[in-house]
């Protein structure tokens, strides 16, 4: 190829991209962008317009980091230009060294000399770059380095991701808190201390004697102590479904209709029970339930709708489209909970929230604590951009979190907020995040495989 064919075509990428061509180039770099994109529109030229010299990228670094003691992993992507790198979040936190391999051995090699600016360009065809495609593993890989390319292009631009996503809708992005408690007084007085510190929408859980209930850890008295890769921990949906209506009528009573409740089933029930459970929330009016059926019983939710008014969460276990396409354009949920970077990245959860935007199905972004900081800038930035906003789940950053990552997105009044910085706005201290290596503690992944019913039988987490 030539290489003004080769320009002719990178700029009609960026067209294709629906990026702003302008927004995606330094000012004096205006003309040239025009001059190569064939049918755009022309702008009046720059002021001593000049070329800035082609971006490659350089380098591709996987950077494993537990500063708060939950196993993150961030892609940094390094550029020929002194200076310029951007940061993604790569977090699978059950398998991090899986999903490094994936980038240091697969990703890095296929990315190198390519242009970062192609961001739309480059996330397609890594997409396919393993031929077999999706999954957690190869999703996160690729959201590494598609958030980090979207940092990139805000710091060559000059402005803040969001505004290359069209600008702020709002504000600030109201966010929703996690309480959680051995009895629903417990629960009350986590919900009141959210409340003073400015929280509107708050997660509540309880953990019920006996069981390993999620959301809510045990009282110390009650944990196995024995740490075998054979611990059963037990689990029975009957007694959790009856208690957690009465923690709503409990939470209702004490604290008035204000207040928005919200509760994570997290997937682990019958379809059935989880039916029956929805339904009698419903009085209560929480404002989200999340997770009422496992991904691999979707098909629930056109038999749940007509039942019921209660609001509904899902998604943070999706990869696929053919996921989330029926629930969206069924108007079967009433929340996309997608874990942005499970997904493959900015790149993809932009073209969601608008995909929901025309169904009237509102963003509630995953946002736990194994989303790194970068992803929950990542999220934030998309949650200022998008006019079907629902919530935010919300973190508060630990110290060390916050030493490592300066610029974390911060939460005040209940609301998070980013910085107007050119990119994501936060960074990575390399050197510090080497003082805080991950553990590779086979314990960790037993606490997700050993669910078992109280006969022994292996049940969903
Ligand atoms: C949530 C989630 C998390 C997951 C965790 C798994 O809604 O916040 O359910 O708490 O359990 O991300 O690693
Ligand atoms: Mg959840």
């Amino acid at each position: 190829m030539q290489r003004r064919d080769w320009l002719k075509w990178t700029s009609l990428g960026a067209g294709v991209l629906g990026l702003p061509c302008l927004a995606a180039l330094r000012p004096n770099d205006r003309a040239s962008c025009a001059d190569t994109a064939p049918g755009a529109p022309t702008p009046p030229p720059a002021v001593g317009a000049q070329k800035l010299p082609p971006l490659r990228i350089t380098d591709v670094k996987t950077i494993l980091t537990a500063p708060a003691g939950i196993r993150l992993v961030v892609v940094k992507v390094l550029t020929n230009e002194p200076g310029l790198y951007g940061l993604g979040c790569a977090t699978f936190t059950q398998r991090p060294r899986v999903v490094e391999t994936a980038i240091d051995k697969y990703l890095r090699p296929f990315l190198l000399g390519k242009d970062p600016l192609q961001i739309e360009d480059i996330w397609q065809s890594s997409f396919v770059s393993s031929y077999w495609r999706n999954g957690p593993v190869l999703g996160n890989a690729l959201s590494g380095v598609d958030i980090a390319l979207w940092d990139i292009l805000g710091k060559r631009a000059g402005v803040p991701v969001y505004q290359l996503f069209g600008g702020r809708c709002r504000r600030a992005v109201d966010t929703y808190r996690h309480t959680s408690g051995s009895t629903p007084q417990e629960v009350e007085a986590a919900v009141r201390k959210a409340m003073a510190q400015g929280y509107r929408h708050i997660r509540v859980q309880l953990s019920i004697k006996g069981l390993s209930t999620y959301g809510a850890s045990r009282p110390p008295a009650e944990t196995p102590k024995t740490a075998s890769n054979n611990r059963p921990e037990v689990w029975e949906p009957r007694r959790y479904t009856r208690a957690i209506p009465k923690l709503f009528e409990h939470l209702r009573k004490q604290l008035g209709d204000e207040v928005e409740l919200l509760h994570d089933m997290h997937e682990r029930i019958p379809p059935i029970l989880a039916m029956q459970m929805v339904r009698d929330l419903e009085q209560y009016h929480p404002f989200f339930v999340e997770d009422p059926f496992s991904p691999e019983d979707v098909g629930y939710f056109s038999k749940l709708r007509p039942l019921t008014s209660t609001p509904l969460a899902m998604g943070e276990l999706f990869n696929n489209p053919n996921e989330w396409l029926p629930l969206v354009s069924g108007r079967l949920i009433d929340f996309i909970r997608i874990h942005i970077s499970q997904v493959g990245g900015l790149t993809p959860a932009r073209k969601i929230a608008t995909l929901c935007d025309f169904f009237g199905v509102r963003t509630a972004w995953h946002g736990p604590g194994d989303v790194s900081p970068v992803g929950h800038a990542a999220n934030v930035h998309l949650d200022l951009a998008v006019p079907n906003f629902g919530i935010q789940e919300a973190r508060e950053f630990t110290q060390a979190e916050k030493e490592v990552f300066p610029g974390c997105p911060e939460v005040k009044d209940g609301y998070l907020n980013v910085s107007d910085k050119p990119g994501l706005g936060i960074d990575l201290d390399e050197k510090l995040a080497a003082k805080f290596p991950i553990k590779d503690d086979p314990s960790f992944d037993m606490r997700w495989g050993n669910l078992r019913r109280q006969d022994g039988s292996s049940t969903r987490p």
